[in-house]
């Protein structure tokens, strides 16, 4: 591929709901552009973008795919990321590093659900951003309809149509094109005149486009108002003044399956979109305080990593966008954030899954390196000399768990490093230990992020994975002080065993176990103290009621007896263990479970539904509060066990509006019907195993 200056450079992300059309659009882009000869289908996995097995499987797209496109002399560098919402975390990274967003919207629903979060991004990240109506030849696709869904859902932001549909549905033919006053047909390389019928529209439409772009230059506004035509270059300059806003949102109307109006969007992306170079300059932390960069060949080199794919036969692809200076291949660099140099071979462009060699990326491009060691997701590279360091992208916190656990033994070995690797790969999945139920717990953001990831383990490294829902950790205590004592004697035949122990016991609300001792006399000698704790300590995990940590309880030895033949170590551990079984059994135990800290958001319309499934959740709502833009907060504590699937709970409540966050807050008594079933369940799962082993 051709080497681009940055002035000839755009980075832009393709966002939207799931399913409304972006990798069908980007592959209709590659399409008229010449770079492929045959349009692939979502639908037959055929397309550059959602290449992915996984992609391919589930007609979806999972993961980000960069997809330049050479258009007139310019590159535009697509990010097609995903819609689904199990995939947030793509979105984060992925408008992390453009200029500017396309947001495509179905014709037919009009703003959805992802349009939504998508937005919020957008604005978080203030990129300027188009809006395209797409799929604009389904049945019952409405063009007007979809603008008012939008004007409706983002009332500060003006949409502006810089085109109107030449029919709709089956007939949808082409666009009439606002500000060259012209038709564009088939996928908008036949320029036609306006046809009559829409002549009138067409002419109350150019207004208001024209106003919007007066407003982005004083010069341009005066001679508006002096009653003066502006040219379709002044249109286009001050059109770029206010978009770059974000106060105003130019509409397109297309199909990019059906490659109708496709064209006009690059024209558009060139146009009214901002080169790397004039896009808002970047914050790093350098040496002397914080740095404005600017993307500029001369300026000191700085590559941020954005993602990175491990492949156990195309090895690790480190994606990169060169925010400033200039990235050469063959050399070396330097990872300011590990503080470790690496060696770059061939710099290259990506296309899908091609990996197209270069010589070097300007600022303001995106490419890819291959074969770092060091180097992972978020890491800044550059001149040793110059450090420079980045604020990191903030991702969605994990909210549904699961746990795995191998299907084999020879899974068992690789599990580890499989998941290590995949959880690198995508900074939204985690995993880890617990030690309390000995499970390994794997995380992320819905049930498709999680079942997309357990088959990449599986096709990828090949480690087959059981997912379960993960136990609750529930802990064991004590409510009330008590006495214990044991005796353990065995002396019928041989060398006898004898160890007698008395304590009490009772609860320590402040620390996990305490072991002490009030010992007076010579009843019982200190060294039998190491043994009788080690029986203790030896049943704290896994505790009488169901088998859970036992925590919370101090155990105080005060007295015991000792035989002078009979008495060792070993009869002391045994004693000091059936004391504490007992002790435990007449203290009161009771089952402690975690309770999480809950913060949903909601449409107020959703907020009785979810404060009435909350309840039925055994929740403690603290908090209800109202947000700008009629979202209701209802802040809550809700046991664990209760709000294990909530991703998918809310989702079906809220129709999908809803988000969530929630951490660990404290662990509390389990109410006992709960407490009963819980051990009645463990008691006969032990005797099941009891029996099975005999
Ligand atoms: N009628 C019609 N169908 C389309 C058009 N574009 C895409 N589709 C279909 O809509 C479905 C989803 O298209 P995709 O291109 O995968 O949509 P996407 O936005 O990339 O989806 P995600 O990546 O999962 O968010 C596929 O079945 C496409 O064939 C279009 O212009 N017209
Ligand atoms: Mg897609």
């Amino acid at each position: 591929m051709k080497e681009y200056g940055t002035q000839f450079i755009r980075n832009v992300g393709l966002v939207g709901h799931g399913g409304s059309g972006k990798t069908s659009l980007v592959e209709a882009f590659l399409f008229d552009t010449g770079a492929i000869n045959r349009m692939g289908k979502v639908g037959e996995g055929t397309t550059v973008s959602d290449f992915d097995d996984e992609e391919r499987r589930r007609q979806i797209s999972v993961s980000t795919s960069v997809i330049p496109v050479e258009y007139q002399d310019y590159k535009l560098n697509f990010l097609d990321i995903p819609g689904f919402t199990d995939f947030a975390g793509e979105v984060k990274s992925g408008l992390h590093v453009v200029g500017a967003a396309i947001v495509t919207v179905d014709s037919v629903a009009g703003v959805e659900v992802g349009t939504e979060l998508v937005w919020q991004t957008c604005d978080e990240y203030k990129l300027p951003r188009f809006v395209v109506v797409n799929k604009m030849d389904r049945e019952n696709a409405n063009f007007q309809q979809a603008l008012e869904s939008l004007q409706e859902a983002f009332p500060k932001t003006k949409f502006i149509p810089v085109q109107l549909p030449l029919g709709e549905q089956q007939n949808f033919k082409g666009v009439v094109d606002l500000l060259s006053m012209k038709a564009q047909l088939g996928k908008g390389d036949q320029v036609a005149d306006i046809p009559a019928n829409l002549k009138a529209a067409a002419d109350t439409a150019r207004v208001q486009l024209v106003e919007a772009a007066a407003e982005g230059e004083d010069a341009l506004l005066e001679k508006y108002l002096g009653g003066e035509e502006l040219t379709a270059d002044e249109v286009v300059r001050g059109f770029r003044q206010v978009l770059a806003t974000g106060a105003f949102v130019p509409v397109f109307a297309a199909a990019g399956n059906a490659n109708v109006a496709v064209l006009p969007l690059l024209d558009g992306v060139v146009r009214y979109f901002p080169s790397p170079a004039e896009a808002q300059p970047l914050t790093a932390h350098g040496k002397a305080g914080d740095e404005q960069l600017k993307a500029s060949d001369g300026g000191p080199l700085c590559v941020v990593v954005w993602k990175t794919t491990a492949d156990p036969f195309v090895g690790k692809v480190t994606y990169v966008r060169v925010f400033s200076g200039v990235l050469a291949s063959d050399g070396r660099i330097w990872n300011h954030t590990k503080g470790a140099e690496e060696r770059i071979g061939t710099v290259s462009v990506p296309r899908g899954k091609e990996q197209m060699g270069g010589k070097q990326l300007h600022a303001g491009d995106i490419g890819t390196l291959a074969k770092l060691s060091a180097t992972g997701t978020g890491d800044v590279l550059g001149d040793k000399a110059y450090p420079l360091a980045l604020d990191p992208v903030k991702l969605p916190a994990a909210l549904y768990a699961v746990a795995v656990s191998p299907k084999t033994q020879a899974d068992s070995a690789k599990m580890g490093t499989a998941l290590t690797r995949i959880c690198e790969e995508d900074p939204t999945l985690h995993w880890r230990q617990e030690a309390a139920t000995q499970q390994t717990i794997f995380e992320g953001m819905g049930d498709q992020h999680i079942d997309v990831a357990v088959r990449r383990a599986e096709s990828k490294f090949g480690v087959s994975l059981n997912v379960e829902v993960p136990k609750v950790p529930y802990r064991e205590t004590i409510t009330r002080k008590t006495d214990a004592h044991h005796r353990h004697k065995k002396q019928t035949g041989g060398a006898g065993q004898f160890g007698e122990v008395m304590m009490r016991m009772e609860p320590l609300p402040e620390a996990d176990f305490e072991f002490t001792d009030e010992l007076t006399g010579m009843n019982l000698s200190r060294n039998y103290l190491p043994p009788i704790e080690k029986g203790i300590r030896g049943v704290l995990e896994h505790g009488p009621l169901a088998g859970c940590p036992v925590v919370n309880v101090r155990v105080i030895v005060y007295d015991g007896k000792m035989h002078p033949v009979d008495s060792k170590p070993i009869a002391f551990e045994t004693a000091g263990r059936e004391a504490f079984k007992k002790g435990m059994q007449d203290a009161s135990p009771v089952l402690l479970e975690p309770v999480m800290h809950l913060r949903v958001v909601v449409p107020e319309t959703n907020q009785g539904a979810v404060m009435g499934d909350l309840n039925t959740r055994r929740a403690k709502i603290s908090g209800m509060d109202q947000e700008p833009g009629g979202k209701s907060v209802i802040t809550a504590d809700v046991p664990l066990a209760e709000i294990q699937r909530y991703v998918s709970d809310l989702r079906s409540i809220t129709g999908g509006r809803g988000v969530f966050s929630m951490d660990f807050s404290r662990y509390e008594v389990v109410p006992s019907h709960l407490a009963q079933n819980i051990i009645a369940a463990y008691q006969k799962e032990k005797r099941g195993g009891e029996e099975e082993a005999e």
